[in-house]
């Protein structure tokens, strides 16, 4: 802490808590209890002095009127939202005493359910984790966001590594592959202008015209789902061009003969009618990627929410490998640095699983939540879900198919804890809700999924009302349950100095609040990748051919439904929400004004819809009530219904996952929010 202008005023180093790629480092200044100032730290490098708007007036969700600040007690029916306000010792010996009780019979029965609220390596899982493995709950596998290309990155790369984040800026073409990066990845977004004011071309590829491929050189609005065949049909063009780096191929690449074989096959005739383009628009792409050093992707989350997703990822992640851009540190992709954070991160002893003690507990997917609610006992499945504690998610309002999900959280003999800062969609189904402590008040420690630095976090301000931390909530309920094992006494400021080990210099992170990780420049310039032999891999043991997969719901694959509901729809977030986060905050949903579907307008002029006209977005799942908006940002045959709604704050209590289904991603378990077919008609 240092001492700034105003002699009673202190600045305090935080990190960004929230799901999102730039994990920035930010300076609060605080007088007493008054959060006075929130600024990005100027000298951190991603985040050079600037915050998005969400988190620069994080003051307001902290001082929010409508924040939990007591423990809550259901008193009307499931989901009513209904509670009284009841003392922290008459919630914490309820809630042990019914865990307690089911976990008599079997412990199984009670499902933790989390997810990014926090990205904190404290206040996310450490004693959630410690608690749930001693108890010996169901595991939740952690699949709704990036499950897919993490898998496709450790089959490629034997990792979820890329380039560094500040590399951008030196390269000659950058493709930005699915993704929003203004909206969602905005300090990414300075490096790419800073490469474009060098010179660099920017390429997005996106169906939805977003703000970003606004600003880029050339916007390619391919159908959904399709990147796995526009990646083979590139090839193709690499292939017969001769753009290829042989010398790496042969060197670090295993599988090469194969998948060029396979790449041949998709003929830029073919591989444009496949992805909704020209013949054109394929062979410029291959001829810019083929023909430009250094090249980089960027590829994001959104273009893997489709069934072939972690098909079309390891498609897309090997491009580089065919034209040696690895050679070159502003040469490569990224789509997640993650797999960097794994050398210096202390998970074991953060989440201790060896307190499973040799149970091997089953494991819910958190993205089939909806059905596995609804479920009986079985041999399969095993117990019912008798207890659900959610904490740092929102899965009412996230998950998909919506209509199951709450119906599951409305079963009356369903016991439901929420830990939450507000009274969410999920919250109003809980028969708890605990108030927990924002990132103002709390210690933790973060890694980042967008760069290369890891950072602390110090509470600037005390508790609100009468929150507590995730980690005081869990350690007070594993004193109920009576673990006794020592790290369920571990305080939050000392969990957060267990989380790194001894390659993060602590005394730089306490001076500065972040550490860069020592790392090579260009990583894989001569191969090296975290796979087994060394080489990314296209074909090899275990690990099929990759190819493209199509869209579980698309005209080709499924006409019947095609006929029915002819529209794709797509679901990216908007701008000034964080998934379901910030809806609340009034400053923030004013912006957005409303819930949206956007059409093209000959799709509208075919429906008779006019622009700001009041719709139903529906197929068999369900009815998603919203604002028309016509325009060109939506390509024709594909709808873009803006995430991720309150439902209570939507259009007559909807949003836009009553419509999305529970059916997989081909690797990773993952959900597929965007292969989803819909039709749109006046309300
Ligand atoms: N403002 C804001 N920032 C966020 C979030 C937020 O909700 N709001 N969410 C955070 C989270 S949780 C994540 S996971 C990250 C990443 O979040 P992502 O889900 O990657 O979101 P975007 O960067 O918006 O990229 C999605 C883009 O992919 C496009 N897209 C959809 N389908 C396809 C497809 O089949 N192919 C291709 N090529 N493109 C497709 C969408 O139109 C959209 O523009 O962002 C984080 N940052
Ligand atoms: N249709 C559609 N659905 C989507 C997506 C999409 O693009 N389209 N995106 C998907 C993606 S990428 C993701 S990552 C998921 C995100 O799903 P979630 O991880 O559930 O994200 P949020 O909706 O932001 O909800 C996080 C909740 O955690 C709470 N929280 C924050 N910090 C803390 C804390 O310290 N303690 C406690 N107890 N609570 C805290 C917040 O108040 C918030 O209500 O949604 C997915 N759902
Ligand atoms: S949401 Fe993203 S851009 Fe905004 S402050 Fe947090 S890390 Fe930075
Ligand atoms: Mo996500």
């Amino acid at each position: 802490m240092s001492v700034v202008a105003s002699p009673t005023a202190r600045t305090v180093h935080a990190a960004c808590p929230h799901d999102c790629p730039d994990t920035c480092a930010i300076r609060v200044t605080v007088e007493g209890e008054q959060i006075v100032r929130i600024q990005g730290d100027p000298n951190h490098p991603p985040t050079h002095g600037a915050l998005c708007t969400k988190v620069s007036r994080y003051a307001e969700r902290v001082n929010h009127p409508e924040r939990v600040l007591t423990p809550l007690k259901r008193v009307g029916p499931k989901g009513s939202g209904q509670f009284v306000a009841v003392g922290w010792d008459e919630a914490l010996d309820d809630i042990a005493g019914r865990l307690r009780e089911i976990a008599a019979r079997d412990p199984q029965a009670i499902v933790p359910y989390s997810y990014a609220g926090t990205m904190g390596l404290v206040q996310g899982e450490s004693m959630a984790a410690r608690f749930f493995n001693k108890l010996g709950a169901s595991l939740l596998d952690r699949t709704i966001c990036s499950a897919a290309g993490g898998e496709a990155l450790q089959m490629t790369y034997g990792g979820k590594v890329g380039m560094h984040l500040e590399h951008f800026a030196e390269s000659k073409l950058i493709v930005i592959w699915g993704s929003n990066s203004i909206a969602s990845n905005l300090h990414f977004w300075t490096f790419a202008q800073a490469a474009k004011r060098n010179g660099a071309k920017l390429i997005a590829i996106d169906p939805r015209k977003t703000e970003t491929a606004e600003k880029c050189h050339q916007h390619i609005a391919l159908l959904p789902g399709t990147d796995g065949a526009l990646a083979l049909g590139l090839m193709h063009e690499l292939i017969t061009n001769d753009w290829l780096d042989h010398d790496y191929l042969d060197r670090h690449v295993e599988g090469w003969p194969a998948l060029r074989e396979r790449a041949l096959r998709w003929t830029p005739e073919r591989t444009a009618a496949e992805c909704g383009l020209t013949v054109d628009e394929v062979r410029g792409l291959a001829r810019d990627y083929g023909m430009t050093k250094p090249a980089a992707i960027r590829l994001n989350y959104g273009m893997q929410r489709v069934r072939g997703g972690g098909n079309a990822v390891r498609l897309i992640a090997l491009l580089p490998c065919l034209t040696g851009a690895w050679r070159h540190r502003a040469g490569g992709m990224l789509l997640s640095a993650s797999g960097w954070n794994k050398a210096v991160k202390n998970t074991a002893a953060l989440d201790r699983p060896d307190l499973l003690a040799g149970r091997q507990p089953r494991t819910i997917n958190m993205s089939t939540i909806g059905d596995d609610l609804l479920r009986e006992s079985s041999a399969a499945f095993g117990p019912k879900i008798e207890a659900l504690v959610v904490y740092n998610s929102n899965p009412v309002a996230v998950a998909p198919e919506s209509p199951k999900v709450v119906a599951g959280f409305q079963r009356e003999d369903l016991f439901t804890v929420v830990l939450e800062h507000f009274l969410t969609d999920t919250a109003d189904h809980a028969d708890y809700v605990l108030p927990a402590t924002t990132q103002m008040e709390h210690w933790d420690a973060h890694t980042s999924y967008g760069h290369t630095y890891v950072l602390i976090n110090e509470p600037a301000v005390s508790p609100r009302g009468e929150a507590k931390s995730n980690c005081e909530i869990f350690r007070q309920l594993a004193a109920r349950l009576g673990f006794t094992e020592p790290c369920f006494r571990d305080g939050d400021e000392a969990i957060a100095r267990q989380a790194f080990n001894e390659q993060v210099d602590t005394e730089q992170l306490q001076r500065d609040g972040w550490f860069k990780l020592p790392l090579p420049d260009a990583p894989f310039a001569e191969g090296g990748f975290p796979t087994p032999g060394g080489k990314a891999i296209a074909e090899g043991p275990g690990v099929p051919l990759p190819d493209h997969v199509p869209n579980y719901e698309s005209v080709a694959t499924a006409p019947e439904l095609a006929a029915r509901y002819p529209l794709a729809m797509i679901s990216p977030p908007a701008r000034n929400f964080l998934n379901s986060t910030f809806v609340n905050v009034k400053s923030l949903r004013d912006i957005e004004a409303e819930p949206v579907v956007e059409l093209h307008p000959a799709d509208a002029a075919a429906r008779s819809l006019v622009d700001g006209q009041a719709v139903r977005v529906f197929n068999d799942r369900g009815n998603y009530h919203c604002t028309a908006r016509i325009n060109q940002r939506a390509r024709p045959g594909v709808v873009n219904g803006l995430g991720v709604w309150w439902r209570k704050l939507g259009r007559n209590g909807t949003n836009v996952n009553e419509l999305t289904h529970q059916q997989l991603t081909d690797l990773g378990k993952a959900p597929t929010f965007y292969d989803c077919l819909v039709e749109v008609a006046a309300l």
